[in-house]
């Protein structure tokens, strides 16, 4: 069985990333078999701070590991909340800030939106990878669906005419932010076997 950490205490995305690596024959731990203090996210990108995440984790438990970070970027608001999308209004929940992004729209044209993730990767040999997918879409005019977690409720794929909370797991993988960066890691990974345990 091959091994991957996956340097996250958000229980959703090991979620996401199990549904991806186990069908492929990985063994997916995450932070909650370790002790581990989560670093400060100092970065200014989604890139640097999933380093941040990924090296703080590598050296304690010596197995290949990634981190990702990622976040919701809207246009008519400059960006925001893009990589404080989980500090975003804290400590209100997502229901708090789904509701408040949406009034901070009212008056705008401009809906578009995009996810982003960035998947670090740190190998055995220590080499870092990163890999980067987006996923484009719109800012609903109101929550809708029970599935996924975070801005899903707000986030509208156009190509299904459906927020992301309202796909089922497998359709929201196939084409959200962290299901292309992921097939992007595990091309990397098939190409290279030898970083395989
Ligand atoms: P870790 O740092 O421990 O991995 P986190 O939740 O703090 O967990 P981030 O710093 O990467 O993770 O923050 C990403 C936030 O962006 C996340 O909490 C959600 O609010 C939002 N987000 C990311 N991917 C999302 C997705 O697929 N669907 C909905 N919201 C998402």
């Amino acid at each position: 069985m091959k091994e991957i950490m996956i340097a996250t205490g958000n229980k959703n995305k090991t979620r996401e990333y199990r549904e991806m690596l186990e069908p492929l024959g990985y063994s997916v731990h995450d932070l909650s078999e370790i002790e581990h203090v989560d670093p400060e996210e100092t970065g200014t990108t989604f890139a640097e701070n999933a380093l941040i995440k990924a090296r703080s984790v590598h050296d304690k438990v010596k197995m290949m590991t990634i981190a990702d970070d990622s976040g919701l970027s809207i246009r008519a608001l400059n960006g925001e909340p893009g990589i404080y999308s989980a500090r975003y209004l804290e400590p209100h929940d997502y229901g708090y800030k789904n509701r408040a992004l949406i009034s901070r729209l009212q008056d705008k044209d401009d809906r578009y939106a995009w996810f982003t993730c960035a998947i670090a990767l740190i190998d055995h040999k220590g080499v870092e990878h990163v890999f980067e997918g987006i996923m484009e879409g719109e800012i609903a005019m109101e929550l809708r669906g029970d599935n996924g977690f975070g801005y899903d409720p707000i986030f509208l794929v156009p190509q299904f005419g459906k927020t992301s909370a309202e796909l089922e797991p497998e359709v929201k993988n196939s084409v959200s932010h962290r299901g292309k960066a992921t097939r992007a890691l595990l091309e990397y990974l098939r190409n290279h076997p030898e970083e395989e345990e």
